[in-house]
């Protein structure tokens, strides 16, 4: 159901955020409730209580049955109450829809790629139906990362060599921000995408369109597309400004020195090698932390990534 945000969630988005901010609420209000009361009573007694000079003023009560049976009962239900919203809105957020879409998200450092069945791959950006179940089936490349969407009401940790499972239903069509939730490196807090939630009929036009994309365009033009749709701009400057990755200013044509001493010139075979087979050649004074773009560009795309890089280069070819 539907809730605005308040000084502790923003607003909720999917089927599930009005139970998990129910649940949230009744524990945070009734934790609260008792706090106040019990450090109230121990500030209260204390001061009202405290040793005074005046012997024998000590009553020889030794225990209130009552009193000790209402602490008692009524803490414990709250508890009860507690466990089963929580065990019944953490099933609920377990179990996945059979009728969900599935795709697969990949994390790594430091990014988010996914994969549609119909073929289309995207960084950053998850777009999904409205009102419809969706499946995320996530893995890392390298670290532990943690896919977060907080208005959706869910977090699940990323694990490299091991798959994850979670999913949602957006009811409300909008663009939600994505956040990785675990300390992945330097970079962690720039790994963050948008879940863009649209109609069924503007999801099945943009399926289609990514699989087309770049039709009607120069490759230079679909490449600097890419250059910022596959996330390259995190790490690579465009201006000649050194950033986690080298320059792509005046990168065609130039000598590259590696780290091993040796050199090359960059040409179109160097530039394919360099997106995706990173580690083969590290350029020298940076280190090995791009990750290999291995079934995240198609060929057509590594094309256009290239063309794009030539037309920042004087030495075009
Ligand atoms: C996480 C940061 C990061 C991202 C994202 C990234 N790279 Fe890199 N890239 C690097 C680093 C660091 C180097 C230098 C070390 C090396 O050679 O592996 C590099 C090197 C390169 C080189 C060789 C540069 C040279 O001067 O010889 C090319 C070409 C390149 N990247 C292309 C790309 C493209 C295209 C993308 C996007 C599809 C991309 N990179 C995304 C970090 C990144
Ligand atoms: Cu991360």
């Amino acid at each position: 159901m539907d809730t605005t945000g308040t000084l502790f969630m923003p607003s909720g988005a999917s089927t599930i955020s009005g139970e998990v901010d129910a649940v949230f609420n009744f524990i945070l209000i009734a934790g609260s409730i008792i706090f106040a009361i019990v450090v109230g009573l121990i500030i209260f007694f204390s001061v009202r209580y405290r040793r005074r000079d005046k012997p024998g003023l000590t009553s020889g009560i030794s225990h209130n049955l009552k009193l000790e049976l209402t602490w008692t009962i009524i803490p414990v239900i709250l508890v009860f109450f507690a466990f089963y919203f929580g065990f019944k809105t953490y099933l609920k957020m377990s179990i996945v829809p059979g009728n969900a879409i599935e795709i697969k998200a990949t994390g790594q450092k430091w990014f988010w790629s996914f994969d549609y069945p119909e073929g289309v791959t995207t960084v950053n950006e998850l777009v999904v139906p409205v009102d419809q179940p969706v499946k995320v089936l996530l893995s890392s490349q390298d670290v532990i990362h943690s896919f977060f969407v907080p208005n959706f009401r869910i977090k699940m940790d990323v694990l490299p060599n091991r798959y994850t499972v979670t999913w949602f239903e957006a009811h409300q069509k909008g663009e939600y921000n994505l956040f990785c939730a675990e300390y992945c490196g330097t970079e962690h807090s720039e790994m963050v995408g948008k879940v863009r939630v649209v109609s069924e009929s503007e999801y099945q036009n943009w399926l289609e369109e990514s699989s087309t994309a770049g039709e009607g365009m120069t490759p230079a033009e679909y490449g600097a597309k890419l250059y910022i749709s596959k996330s390259c701009n995190t790490c690579h400057s465009i201006d000649g400004t050194a950033g986690n990755g080298p320059s792509f200013k005046n990168i065609f044509g130039k000598t590259e020195k590696f780290a091993d001493g040796s050199q090359a010139v960059v040409d179109e075979n160097y530039l394919r090698e360099s997106i995706l087979e990173p580690a083969n050649k590290i350029v020298a004074g940076y280190q090995n932390i791009m990750p290999t773009y291995q079934g995240l560009v198609k060929d057509r795309e590594i094309d256009a990534l290239i063309a794009y890089m030539k037309t920042l280069s004087n030495e075009q070819q």
